[in-house]
């Protein structure tokens, strides 16, 4: 991003045009960046609770007081026979740069003894796939991508969540690539797609191995590949013989004809690029479903070629010292706390994982009260009388409401950050473009003066943030080779130390154990899996619960509003006029079964909560399910819900991911 500053103010915000990837534009939400930053809204002082909790009664304090309550309480919890693990950070990604993010924080966190956070909200089932088959959440490289012959955006809705991928994908299609969308929205991606396939909710993993019938049974596959890179492939074949066009048919809600004309044109063309993206794994069986498509590359032989294979995420490519930022070393062994089950961790009285109940919360660079599954469970947990929590954030947001003391934080505009990215292959340095609005400060220096306040005497707590990126750059990985911080600071950005197009398994070489793409996984097994792919429907599903999906028939997907980021962005007057209001989409069979008609208020339910919203019924979605395009702010709808009153905290397959998607609901008219 190019900041224009004019007299100590932020002025303009624009995309660097000479990055190769953003090409001098910025999505629609970073757009209003500047409008952000300098919102009436802003906090800029520490507050202190003066009212009830989640009252959002607050006085201003100074940052003297601030940091010596929190010292105090934190310490006294630590010194309890509780002892420090009564304490939770909670945490995702913010501003999303290793500084803010990744460094002082974990330090003083890993020095304490507090619980640890499994920082599973967004990616992990399906980072956990992709190493099961690939061994790495690696794959192939965007910048190929005018040279396929088939795109296939799996899972994703691109003009919305990753928009700078879009001038590669028109570049393949003028060169006559057809693009693909398998989703069961029709979103604004689908709309610009050669092709719609509205699959049922939670089933790719049974296209995906429809997909390898077709390979098989029709001589699809590259047998060379498969020989030389992969383990399993005989197994593999036989099991694909059991999903017969019919089966994955009826498992997936798709046609047979559709089933086969996927899979031939896939083994058809020389160089597919899948783009899988994380909409498709937050359901009960997500882990598998991307491993799955995993394998698909393999089979055909489209690793070899520029433009093919699948990308789930660039980011493993980042390989940063980031054991030298964040420190592990630095703390006692301590309890882990999956994030997604924050209701369980704040209502059980041994946070549900045994030991002690959490005593303190810690949150920054999240908004749990808004984004994390069952909501109500959250909210009881955060109104706990006897829970000290703490809060660093831009804004008085959902959760600041229900915090003790809350602290005010900087911008990506006034704080400096190394960050990595998931969709390229270019490392960016953020400098602070103005200083810090009001008292602000950035994380990096609030958890520096905690420590400091607790007699924390580590050195590791007074590196400062520019020291802090080079040591994430100090890495031995050579991928990193030549990315100094010098070099960034001149330009911005820089690629990893890779070839363009990077072609990570064009001659195999993969990161599993076996260094083949492994088809049949020991790993899976270990894990108490099918070692080969397999199909584990939803949790909701007809398969597992018909009862339940008799009283609750819609399938409800929440993926993000075009212009909110998750909750960031969502107090932004410009964008939320744009989002208009919490909104329903329904099928119109759906709809005139309910009495319901475009415009109608409706509830949105199931038995762990519910949701207001406006109805707009249109053909653009697969009968049976409904889409509330999120994440709204509780506080901002007139109701005080949002859609995560309705999700649950189970766990997906692999890597303990949410299943915000894996969520059947009823509608009716309010
Ligand atoms: N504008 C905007 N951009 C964003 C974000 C944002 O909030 N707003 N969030 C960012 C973040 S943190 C993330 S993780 C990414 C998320 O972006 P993506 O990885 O693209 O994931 P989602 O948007 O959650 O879901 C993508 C699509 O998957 C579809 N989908 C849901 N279930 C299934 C299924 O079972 N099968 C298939 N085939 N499709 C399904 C949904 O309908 C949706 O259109 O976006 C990033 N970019
Ligand atoms: N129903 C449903 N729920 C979902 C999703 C969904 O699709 N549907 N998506 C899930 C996904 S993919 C994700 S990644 C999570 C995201 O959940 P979160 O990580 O909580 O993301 P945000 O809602 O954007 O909240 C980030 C907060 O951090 C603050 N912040 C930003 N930068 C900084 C900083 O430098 N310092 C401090 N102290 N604060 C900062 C912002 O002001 C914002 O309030 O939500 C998940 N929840
Ligand atoms: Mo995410």
């Amino acid at each position: 991003m190019l900041v224009t500053v004019s007299d100590g103010k932020a002025v303009r915000i624009a995309g660097d045009p000479d990055h190769p990837v953003t090409q001098g534009f910025l999505c629609a939400k970073v757009n209003r960046y500047v409008e952000r930053t300098y919102h009436a809204d802003r906090l800029t002082t520490p507050l202190r609770r003066t009212g009830p909790k989640g009252s959002g009664q607050f006085e201003a304090i100074s940052w003297d007081a601030a940091l010596d309550e929190i010292a105090t309480r934190l310490g006294d919890i630590a010194r309890s026979t509780d002892g420090a693990q009564a304490i939770l950070p909670y945490s995702y990604a913010g501003t999303m740069g290793m500084v803010q993010g990744e460094s002082m924080d974990r330090r003083f966190f890993h020095l304490l003894g507090a619980s640890k956070l499994d920082r599973t909200i967004c990616a992990m089932a399906g980072t956990v796939g992709m190493r099961m088959t690939v061994g790495a959440n690696v794959g192939a490289d965007g910048e190929g991508v005018p040279e396929s012959d088939l795109v296939l955006l799996w899972g994703t809705n691109t003009l919305t969540a990753n928009p700078h991928l879009w001038p590669f994908i028109l570049e393949a299609r003028a060169r006559g690539a057809p693009i693909i969308c398998i989703d069961p929205i029709q979103t604004r991606t689908a709309l610009q797609c050669d092709e719609w396939i509205a699959i049922r909710p939670g089933t790719d993993a049974a296209l995906a191995l429809g997909m390898m019938h077709v390979l098989f049974a029709k001589d699809l596959e590259d047998r060379d590949y498969l020989e030389r890179h992969t383990l399993g492939h005989e197994e593999l074949r036989v099991r694909a013989a059991e999903w017969t066009s019919a089966r994955t048919a009826a498992v997936t809600g798709l046609t047979e004809d559709v089933v086969v004309s996927l899979g031939e044109r896939y083994g058809r063309a020389r160089a597919a690029f899948i783009r899988v993206n994380y909409g498709l794994q937050r359901h009960a069986g997500g882990g598998m479903a991307v491993r799955n498509i995993a394998c698909l590359p393999a089979i055909a032989g489209h690793w070899r070629r520029p433009g093919g294979g699948v990308q789930l995420s660039t980011s493993a490519n980042f390989q940063f010292d980031r054991a030298a930022i964040s420190r592990p070393d630095l703390g006692p062994a301590v309890r882990t706390i999956n994030m997604i089950r924050l209701g369980d961790a704040l209502t059980l009285p041994d946070a549900g994982t045994g030991g002690p109940p959490v005593r303190a919360l810690v949150v920054y660079n999240s908004n749990p009260a808004a984004v994390a599954p069952e909501r109500n469970a959250v909210l009881r947990g955060l109104a706990r009388e006897d829970l000290f929590t703490v809060v660093l954030e831009h804004f008085q947001t959902d959760t600041a409401d229900w915090a003790d003391i809350v602290l005010p934080a900087t911008t990506q505009l006034e704080h400096w950050d190394v960050h990595f990215a998931y969709g390229h292959h270019y490392v960016s340095l953020n400098r602070p473009a103005i200083t810090p609005v009001g008292e602000a400060k950035p994380n990096s220096e609030i958890f520096r003066l905690i420590a400091a306040r607790m007699h924390m005497t580590d050195a590791a707590m007074r590196d400062d943030d520019v020291t802090i990126i080079r040591q994430a750059l100090a890495s031995q990985s050579p991928k990193l080779r030549g990315v100094s911080f010098d070099a960034l600071l001149e330009r911005g950005w820089m690629r990893l130390n890779l070839p363009t197009p990077y072609l990570p398994y064009a001659d195999g070489a993969f990161a599993t154990p076996s260094g083949k793409c492994e088809l049949l996984s020991s790993r899976m097994a270990d894990l108490g899996f099918d070692p080969l792919p397999d199909y584990i429907p939803p949790y909701e599903s007809i398969e597992r619960d018909p009862a339940l999906v008799k009283r609750f028939p819609l399938t409800l997907i929440s993926s993000p509003a075009h212009t909110f980021l998750n909750t960031t962005f969502g107090n932004i007057t410009s964008l939320r006029r744009q989002a208009r209001e919490p909104e329903v989409l329904l099928h119109p069979a759906d709809a005139e079964r309910r009495g319901i008609a475009s415009g109608m208020t409706v509830t949105v339910h199931n038995d762990r909560g519910a949701f207001l919203a406006r109805a707009r019924v249109e053909p653009s979605i697969r009968e049976g399910v409904a889409w509330a395009p999120s994440i709204w702010w509780g506080k901002l709808a007139g109701d005080g819900a949002n859609v995560n009153q309705t999700t649950s905290q189970r766990e997906t397959d692999l890597g303990h991911g949410p299943v915000f998607y894996d969520n059947q609901v009823e509608v009716g008219v309010a």
